[in-house]
């Protein structure tokens, strides 16, 4: 395999309007994260998903742009965007943008034109449609409920947007629109970014001509699920964009897939795949359910071993996915993967060196190397997400208690992990100067940055350790390159593999379990000069490694 710069970074995920305030209007900026940058350093970042920055009304958090070439004031100016990109690279690290381009703001001026004249050139920019007989051209539910279709009003037009009201789809079917896509992504490129975190992307094929599937719930419509399930053909989009993009600049692209067959794998990841990854969000998806979040069924530690490996196994051979435990759509990964009794220190350190010393390249969201967690909501009224609101709906549509549905939304709301950054244990946990605009978790006289940049043992200080270990010369090439094998596959609440790669020999063993655990390892591993890191003293007996509850070692 032909080794990439990408191969062996460790990425780091940005969400701006929550990651730190310079100027003291409540919302995170440009500048904040220019400030952070030794920070992101310290932690050995190499490559930084800046989420959204554009110019961008906000329906969707800046995921609904409304002009590609602009820096929205709330975050700053292009002169701030260029000095991010120069001070990152002066510190080797690569930057990667936001790529929105299955759907855009219904403020952006190509809609604007379009709705002014839906047969006109920029009508074909989109999806516009009559009724006939009546009839919608098709019964599929949007992201955030409701029918994907949306009256143009004074009209008898509808446009087709797959998300938000907001954020109308683009048409790619039609190659002008494509064109222009390609056009704003190099003029991006040229300004020296590492390459795009691609939104939504299997979302731009439909299935045309439109039409209806089986209704999967009382309002009559179906679930988008199902209709991926009937698209083919995104191929001859994606291998186009990227020998028009990515390739001309080396870029990394990490894409948003959450729907590839196995049989795909290749060609989305493989070595001339549309990317050069994508996310693996197979414990993600594990226990979602179509019916609503009331359905949902939180996965066991075991579930998400087999979620981990299987995807594994998968890529083996074929490319690198990029592993997350979290990111700004999904609730913390302490809050979510770990049991009850593992919400502690000892958990979130065990959650983090199982993941991240998988084959792939590691993300960390922005808090969570603090140990991060979920917010507590008393009432709906203090979410601020729209997806959030509109699962609440549906719950409260299924009959669910209002109770029952707020249960939900605190476990699942995207705002969980969109809280601001807890720097310290000053006001507003030192995000702001003003108001925040989200509130700030309560804990963070408990969690955050300062407290724990001088504790040795801190969550912070392990996840710069498993940044270290990773880089380690030593192993390397096992952490990046190494076939994940995993180990005792049947023991439940143990997860454990070797990273193996020629002479370099890794073992990561870790227990989930609230009961103390004897595991048979290799004699050759069983020796203390071997430990290579661990969340508490490691102990073996005879060629046996005891690991306490929530336990983690790593032993090469
Ligand atoms: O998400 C795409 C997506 O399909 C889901 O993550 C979706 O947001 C979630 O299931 C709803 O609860 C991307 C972005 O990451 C997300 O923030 C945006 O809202 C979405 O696209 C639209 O741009
Ligand atoms: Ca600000």
């Amino acid at each position: 395999m032909e080794r990439k710069w990408w191969h062996n970074k460790i990425a780091y995920q940005i969400y701006p309007k929550s990651f730190l305030d310079t100027n003291g209007d409540g919302i995170g900026d440009i500048p904040g994260i220019i400030e952070k940058l030794d920070y992101l350093k310290s932690l050995g970042i190499g490559i930084l998903w800046v989420s959204p920055v554009y110019v961008s009304p906000c329906a969707d958090q800046g995921y609904d742009i409304a002009d590609y070439f602009q820096i929205d004031p709330m975050f700053g100016t292009m002169e701030d965007m260029e000095r991010l990109i120069e001070e990152a690279g002066k510190r080797d690290i690569k930057i990667l943008m936001d790529l929105v381009v299955n759907h855009c703001s219904d403020e952006h001026e190509w809609f604007q034109r379009a709705c002014a004249d839906p047969e006109g050139e920029y009508g074909k920019y989109f999806y516009f449609a009559k009724k006939e007989n009546g009839k919608l051209p098709c019964n599929w539910r949007s992201y955030f409920g409701g029918s994907v279709w949306e009256q143009v009003p004074g009209t008898e037009w509808y446009y087709f947007h797959l998300f938000h009201k907001k954020q109308p789809d683009l048409n790619w079917e039609n190659s002008r629109l494509r064109e222009e896509i390609y056009g704003m992504m190099n003029w991006w490129l040229e300004k020296g970014l590492g390459g795009f975190r691609v939104d939504a992307i299997i979302n731009i094929k439909k299935p045309l001509p439109f039409k209806d599937y089986p209704a999967d719930r009382e309002d009559g419509l179906c679930d988008m699920g199902e209709v991926l399930n009937h698209t083919c053909g995104i191929g001859e989009f994606l291998n186009e964009m990227r020998d028009r993009t990515f390739q001309l600049y080396d870029a990394f692209a990490v894409g948003e897939v959450f729907n590839e067959k196995p049989e795909e794998l290749n060609d989305f990841i493989g070595e001339n795949g549309y990317f050069s990854s994508i996310f693996d969000f197979s414990q993600t998806m594990e226990g979602k359910s179509t019916k609503g979040w009331h359905e949902n069924r939180i996965p066991t530690p075991d579930d998400y071993k087999r979620c981990c490996f299987g995807s594994q196994r998968r890529s083996e051979g074929v490319g690198f996915y990029s592993n997350v435990i979290e990111n700004h759509d999904e609730p913390r990964g302490v809050s979510y993967y770990l049991p009850k009794a593992g919400q502690n220190d000892m958990g979130k350190k065990l959650l983090a060196a199982e993941y991240f010393l998988l084959k792939g390249i590691p993300f960390v969201y922005q808090g969570q190397e603090l140990g991060m967690e979920n917010m507590k909501y008393a009432s709906i009224d203090e979410i601020d997400d729209i997806s959030s609101r509109a699962e609440y709906e549906v719950c409260l549509k299924a009959g669910v208690s209002p109770e029952e549905a707020l249960k939900a939304v605190n476990q699942y709301s995207r705002d969980n992990s969109r809280t601001p950054f807890q720097w310290d244990d000053s006001c507003h946990a030192g995000f702001t100067s003003g108001t925040p605009w989200l509130p700030v978790n309560p804990n963070y006289t408990e969690i955050n940055a300062k407290k724990q940049e001088n504790d040795p043992d801190s969550v912070l200080n392990f996840y710069r350790a498993l940044s270290r270990l990773r880089r380690d010369p030593r192993f390397e090439d096992a952490f990046v390159y190494g076939k994940t094998e995993p180990y005792l596959e049947e023991e439940p609440g143990i997860m454990a593999y070797f990273r193996r790669w020629q002479k370099q020999d890794v073992l990561v063993a870790g227990n989930f379990g609230d009961e103390a655990k004897e595991l048979e390892i290799p004699s050759a591993f069983a020796e203390p000069e071997r430990i290579l890191l661990a969340n508490a003293p490691v102990e073996f007996k005879g060629s046996s490694l005891v690991l306490q509850p929530f336990q983690v070692a790593v032993l090469g």
